[in-house]
């Protein structure tokens, strides 16, 4: 019960925990915020590119579409009913996790944090909840049918012990430059 609960939620969530890890992978060149200052501050920073939200959102919907082509012998393997990803419901997870993490950056600028601060709580779930958003608002039918209560509690948990494993890992192999 619980088990077919993580393994749903992780699969669902999947494509909206890829983005951002694709992003430090691909990011560099142009700024959104092309550098602008508002109050003071950066308003988005250095560390929020065009390539980088344009190359995440890209493979997270890529890898939807990956988990589409073999959801039939993974929910037999496993014994569970995985979801097939609509193709609004796969876009909006990505980029609506680029988003959330975009939202995060804006807010970190506005609180005086430097590219590259902590912000603990909001690094762990920004991507979470901006990707929650965007697809309850693109996909309504397709998310509440996926993301019952006990799915969504399961997401609130685990996804910031995924976010802590999968930043200190990718800082330990030298991939980002803050274990965060
Ligand atoms: N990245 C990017 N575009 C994004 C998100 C991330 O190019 N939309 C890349 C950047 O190279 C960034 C790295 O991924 O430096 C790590 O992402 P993140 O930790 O979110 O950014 P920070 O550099 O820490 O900046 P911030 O303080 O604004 O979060
Ligand atoms: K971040
Ligand atoms: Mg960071």
């Amino acid at each position: 019960m619980v088990g077919s609960l993580v393994a749903t939620a992780f699969w669902a969530m999947v494509p909206a925990y890829v983005p951002n890890n694709a992003a430090v992978l691909a990011g560099g060149g142009r700024p959104i915020d092309g550098g602008r200052e508002w109050r003071g501050a950066r308003l988005l920073g250095d560390g929020k590119t065009w390539r980088g939200t344009a190359v995440g959102t890209a493979v997270g919907v890529l890898v939807a579409l990956g988990l589409n082509a073999v959801v039939d012998p993974a929910s037999a393997a496993v014994g569970v009913d995985f979801p097939t990803f609509k193709l609004p419901a796969a876009v909006a997870l990505a980029f609506g996790a680029m988003a959330g993490d975009i939202g995060a950056s804006f807010l970190k600028r506005r609180s005086g944090r430097e590219r590259g601060a902590s912000f603990p709580g909001l690094d762990q779930l920004d991507f979470v909840v901006g990707a929650l958003l965007a697809v309850f608002l693109v996909a309504p039918g397709w998310a509440t049918a996926v993301f019952t209560l006990p799915v969504l509690a399961v997401v609130a948990v685990m996804t910031p012990v995924l976010h802590v494993v999968t930043n200190v890992a990718a800082y330990a192999l030298g991939l980002k430059n803050e274990p965060w």
